[in-house]
């Protein structure tokens, strides 16, 4: 693994693959700062045990989808946080999907609002006014618990130390409320993977910035350098991966609770992305936070130091200095090492996550 290139995946071989930089992407060389110590994650422990932190969102509700059916994974619980849509809505959404689902998973509701930036609206063009399409299901039946997200994930953490996984796939204002809420918790995750960031693939809400680091900059700086063990599933990766409209109508047919909620949300997330950016399917970007964290094999990371630019024209970017890598300033370099995505195996992951949603939803 210590000296593979980022084109040793057939990154065309999907049938409508984002438009990417071939040259700048295919001819990057991880030589340089990969190492025989890369993450393989903890995909072989028999049961993962998740705090799924999201905003259902229609990515979101796939994810969600994969992490109930998933038998490899233990829900803990989900907490919510307003991106792709408002708090309101995305508890209100985690509440549906595990009321639909049959089961019964707590969900915490969590921050409204930025740390300190003024929010932008939620993007109803690419998500519905309900966050699932415009489906407009009628209201769950049950609540939220009365703890905060953070507070959740405070007490979780707590009571299985070392245990738990967070999978935060939405902006991460939640994450950086349970660091200030109790900093020890960085020592009791067993690991946090984060969908968000990109490193060498540009944005898609700026020409820099992921949707979620630039929804709350200041949460993601706290978040990405805090010292916990971290992965970075970023743009760079999600990027590569595509649900097209024959694999998403195989897995809504064959999920047996999920499914119609799925095919619909999946069609008007497929329009905008057919409309915006011209391809045939959708990037099932928080699935893939899962994938690396039950398929590691599939992924290549590098690891290295995060910086978040919170201010100005740039807000939102990350920026990844390789790790043992001298610059002329030692400022890139000082926040603690994380493991970053950048190489993915893309119709392998899809491959695995339509197993999943196939044989078990
Ligand atoms: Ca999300």
């Amino acid at each position: 693994m210590g000296h593979e290139t980022v084109d040793a995946f057939p990154v065309l071989a999907l049938p409508c693959p984002m438009p990417i930089r071939p040259a700048a992407y295919q001819m990057l060389t991880l030589n340089a700062y990969a190492d025989d110590t890369m993450n393989k994650g903890p995909a072989y422990m028999t049961t993962t045990p998740i705090i799924f932190d999201t905003d259902p969102g229609i990515d979101d509700a796939q994810a969600i989808a994969l992490i109930m059916a998933d038998p490899g994974i233990e829900v803990v619980g989900l907490t919510t946080t307003f991106g792709n849509v408002s708090i309101e809505t995305a508890t209100r959404n985690a509440l549906l999907l595990v009321e639909l689902a049959g089961l019964d998973i707590p969900v915490a509701q969590g921050v409204g609002t930025p740390l300190e930036k003024t929010p932008y609206p939620v993007p109803t063009h690419v998500h519905g006014d309900d966050g699932l399409g415009n489906l407009h299901l009628p209201a769950p039946t049950r609540q939220a618990v009365s703890q905060s997200a953070a507070e959740f994930i405070v007490e979780q953490t707590r009571q299985r130390p070392g245990e738990i996984t967070l999978v935060a796939v939405g902006p991460l204002g939640n994450l950086a409320k349970a660091l200030e809420l109790d900093p020890e918790v960085v020592h009791r995750v067993a690991r946090v993977v984060v969908m968000g960031g990109s490193i060498r693939e540009g944005g898609n809400v700026t020409p820099l910035a992921e949707a979620n680091i630039f929804s709350d900059p200041h949460a993601a700086a706290q978040v990405l350098t805090a010292g916990w063990p971290l992965t970075l599933v970023g743009l760079d990766v999600t990027h590569r991966t595509c649900l097209d409209p024959a694999r998403m109508q195989r897995i809504t047919e064959a999920h047996r609770t999920l499914g119609p909620l799925l095919a619909h949300s999946y069609a008007f997330y497929a329009k905008f992305y057919g409309s915006a950016l011209g391809i045939d399917g959708c990037c099932p970007h928080d699935s893939c936070a899962v994938a690396w964290l039950r398929r590691p094999d599939l992924f290549q990371t590098v690891r290295g130091h995060l910086n978040v630019i919170t201010e100005g024209l740039a807000e939102g970017q990350t920026i990844f200095a390789p790790e043992g890598r001298q610059y002329v300033d030692e400022h890139w370099s000082r926040s603690p090492v994380v493991d970053v995505c950048l190489g993915i195996d893309g119709a392998a992951v899809v491959d695995w996550m339509e197993s999943v949603l196939t044989t078990h939803g």
